[in-house]
């Protein structure tokens, strides 16, 4: 079975864990305590000498980044609707979108979000607001008439992008004048075996 090496508020994880669940996947989580610094501890450092959460152990291969966790299980299983690497254009409309959840899904959205449920400066959390204003204003118009990011159904593209945008309001992004990203984010919540990110007042792991 898969061991998920997890932080459940983090969104890089939530990802990951999304993914799985959307396949079906059985996997166990192992969570990481990033507070009391486990993630640089000896022995994680071996399985991921980033010190970054999440990880995929699969028997003896690990696989550490969020999106190639996604495009791993994409591929080991086949999910070729998730991924269509035969058809290049849609692959590489995918990998521009997994581009986009690495840098400016990072510089945005992720970085609000952290800043207000881990704490950071209030210029962190400025720019973080400010950068996922900028992406939205990109990103909805590109999805006018969509229901998802790259064709008509939904790919590795949406997965990646969904969970710190789903995080704006939390985050105190309002995202009210973006309609087209609000219908992508419920498509998204309305896929067999979704599940929403943990409610950090709930969940303080
Ligand atoms: N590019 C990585 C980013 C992962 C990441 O930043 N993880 C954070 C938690 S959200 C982490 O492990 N931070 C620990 C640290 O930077 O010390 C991915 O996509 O998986």
């Amino acid at each position: 079975m898969y061991k998920l090496y997890d932080l459940s508020l983090s969104g890089h994880c939530h990802r990951a864990r999304l993914f799985l669940d959307l396949m079906g996947l059985p996997y166990e989580c192992v969570p990481v305590d990033l507070m009391s610094g486990e993630h640089k501890d000896e022995d994680y450092v071996k399985r991921n000498p980033f010190a970054k959460v999440p990880l995929l152990e699969d028997d003896d291969t690990l696989i550490r980044e969020s999106n190639a966790i996604l495009v791993y299980l994409a591929l080991k299983h086949r999910a070729r609707d998730w991924y269509p690497v035969e058809d290049a254009k849609t692959a590489a409309e995918i990998q521009q979108w997994l581009n986009v959840a690495a840098n400016e899904v990072l510089q945005g959205p992720a970085k609000a979000y952290v800043a207000r449920v881990f704490g950071g400066s209030d210029e962190v959390y400025k720019e973080g607001v400010e950068n996922s204003h900028k992406l939205y204003a990109v990103m909805d118009p590109l999805l006018e008439d969509r229901d998802w990011l790259v064709s008509n159904r939904p790919t590795l593209a949406d997965v990646a992008l969904y969970s710190y945008i789903s995080r704006a309001p939390l985050s105190g992004v309002d995202i009210s004048a973006y309609g087209n990203i609000q219908r992508w984010l419920e498509n998204v919540e309305g896929l067999t075996g979704f599940v929403a990110m943990p409610d950090p007042a709930l969940d303080a792991a």
